[in-house]
């Protein structure tokens, strides 16, 4: 997973394949949720390009209801387990549960990547005795109601900042902050103007000392924008990587690998 890091720093680009192995996953309709469709979902990303794999329990999305720990390590660690049988690639665990984040490691996952950027009691400390890369996300309230009334002065300037304190306060708990990544969390409590207005300050969130995460893909903010459902939200997803490309994101999580990939090899050849 260092290896992964290291090439995010130095500015290449790096996929991460998004498998929700959720019922009501908001954009795969549950279509994962049997074990072997998942695995083969997770390793046809891999062969497209995502050179890491987030694996996700429970839904994040707005309105989504929390799942308990049993049902999230029912979902989470056959599926890990079984790629790890057919695959070395890096796998994130998408979790906000300390004991889910300690079942997902042991289970052979490289990452954990968390919405609630380790709020948990002890998430921090038990992330610092694994050792392994966590990636701190903006949030601003709960998913059952962070789309009701947002608020921000600055949303830019709130969510760096927030994300700082938690970076401070993790290698206080003992993270190494070359473990650490962050992320703005698009669609996390945030209007079509505070999403718009993050995508267009993501130097920002570059000239911190993290590698940066983008989470744009499909998310209802283009609803908001165009109108689209769900299903034609591909243009508009890789165009945001895109802009987020060009101001130094270089970490993406994205449902769509070819498209994206295509994408970032033409920003790459650009840049160049
Ligand atoms: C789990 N999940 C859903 N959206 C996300 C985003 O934008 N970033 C990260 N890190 N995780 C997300």
């Amino acid at each position: 997973m260092q290896e992964l890091l290291k090439k995010i720093r130095e500015g290449q680009w790096v996929v991460m394949g998004i498998l929700n192995v959720t019922p009501d996953s908001f954009s795969d309709g549950g279509q994962f949720d049997h074990l072997d469709a998942a695995v083969k979902h997770a390793l046809i990303m891999q062969k497209e390009g995502a050179e890491i794999i987030d694996i996700g329990g429970e839904s994040t999305r707005p309105g989504a209801e929390p799942v308990s720990l049993e049902e999230e390590l029912q979902r989470v660690v056959p599926v890990i387990k079984k790629i790890r049988e057919h695959s070395k690639v890096m796998i994130s665990i998408d979790t906000s549960k300390p004991e889910v984040m300690q079942a997902a490691i042991a289970a052979g996952a490289n990452m954990v990547n968390d919405v609630n950027a380790l709020r948990a009691d002890s998430a921090m400390p038990i992330c610092a005795e694994l050792n392994i890369p966590v990636c701190l996300m903006h949030k601003q309230g709960l998913p059952q109601t962070m789309q009701d009334k947002p608020e921000y002065i600055d949303v830019a300037e709130e969510i760096s900042s927030y994300l700082q304190t938690r970076a401070e306060l993790c290698m206080e708990a003992g993270i190494k902050k070359k473990n650490i990544v962050i992320d703005p969390g698009f669609g996390f409590g945030k209007t079509l103007e505070n999403n718009l207005s993050l995508l267009k300050q993501m130097n920002m969130f570059c000239q911190m000392e993290y590698p940066v995460l983008v989470g744009v893909s499909r998310k209802s903010m283009f609803e908001q924008l165009l109108g689209r459902n769900v299903e034609d939200r591909l243009v508009a997803s890789t165009s945001a990587v895109v802009l987020a490309y060009q101001q130094g994101v270089r970490f993406f999580r994205v449902h769509d690998v070819v498209e994206t990939c295509d994408a970032l090899i033409l920003c790459e050849a650009v840049a160049q």
